[in-house]
């Protein structure tokens, strides 16, 4: 594993750092906007005074805090994998380029030992997962890792329910940031309640301290709102949604490939819409992550 000196320099002194994933530049956006993203989120992280981590798989060899050029080629490579935990050993034996997904950054993250993460929106458990058992390996890796992820709650692509009766399971800790009810990812709120709601980020740094104290293993879910000016009405993505599932049953989508074919297709239906929209909450994420993490390590201290 290669960690970029600056982060372990950050390390070393306690300094805020923020993990950030690399899925949603490979698989998650199209070419240019994946790539100005990644580049733009490292930019939001430092100005609110911490360090960006973004974390990825070169050449078979997982980097914690990826180059500007690294960053361009998971951007732009065909033949990018996207890497979860059973991945993992196979793309490093074969030497081949890994775009991370929340499940395999939080692996690499609390190795480097980095402990907040920003992402887009969490996997979870699936729209029809009776039948397909498709649950997301990040509730598992939530599960069992000192990590705090600040998401858009969970994609809404998914049965939000469900995931959050397994994240229960899972004894994930669920916190609002200052609004009493799940994100939705696109639009702002799922009406489902969550564990408590949070309205500084002093007070998640404090129940991640509590969390660490207690020597609880696991993580801690932060659910950070889209920005009002970009969200979708539900009414209006919700049967979007639900063409772009129906067109993945027709094409018979399934496995990792799903998530990557549905946020491409609402993209496609929105005409861009959703994709500035998943921009705009991503960005919120790394700014709350940025902000919890530097409470963090004042806390921490
Ligand atoms: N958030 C986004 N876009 C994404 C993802 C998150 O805004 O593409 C990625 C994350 O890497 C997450 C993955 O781990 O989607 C979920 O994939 P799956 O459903 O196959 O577990
Ligand atoms: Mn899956």
């Amino acid at each position: 594993m290669r960690i970029n000196q600056e982060v372990i320099n950050a390390l070393k002194n306690k300094k805020p750092v923020v993990a950030l994933e690399s899925t949603i530049i490979s698989h998650g956006m199209p070419y240019p906007k994946n790539y100005e993203t990644a580049l733009l989120l490292e930019k939001e992280i430092r100005e609110k005074g911490a360090i960006p981590a973004t974390i990825g798989i070169v050449e078979g060899e997982p980097v914690i805090g990826l180059s500007k050029e690294e960053i361009y080629q998971l951007a732009t490579k065909d033949g990018v994998e996207k890497v979860s935990r059973r991945d993992l050993p196979i793309v490093v034996a074969l030497k081949k380029w890994g775009a991370t997904t929340v499940s395999a950054t939080i692996i690499l993250a609390e190795m480097a030992g980095i402990e907040v993460f920003a992402t887009g929106g969490i996997g979870g458990v699936h729209r029809g997962a009776s039948e397909t058992f498709d649950i997301s390996r990040d509730l598992k890796e939530l599960g069992e890792h000192n990590i705090t992820v600040v998401s858009s709650g969970v994609k809404a692509i998914l049965d939000l329910p469900k995931t959050l009766e397994v994240l229960e399971t899972e004894g994930v800790t669920v916190l609002s940031y200052q609004q009493p009810h799940l994100a939705d990812f696109y639009s702002q709120d799922s009406g489902l309640p969550v564990d408590y709601v949070a309205s500084h980020p002093r007070e998640i740094a404090n129940i991640i301290y509590a969390r660490r104290q207690l020597s609880l293993k696991g993580g801690i879910l932060v659910s950070n709102p889209c920005p009002k000016e970009l969200a979708l009405p539900i009414e209006k993505i919700n049967p979007i949604i639900q063409e772009a599932l129906k067109e993945a049953e027709r094409k018979e989508i399934k496995g990792k490939a799903i998530t990557p074919f549905l946020l491409g297709k609402i993209v496609e239906l929105t005409k861009g819409e959703s994709l500035e929209t998943n921009i705009a909450l991503v960005k919120s994420n790394a700014l709350l992550a940025a902000e919890i993490a530097v409470a963090y390590s004042e806390v921490s201290q």
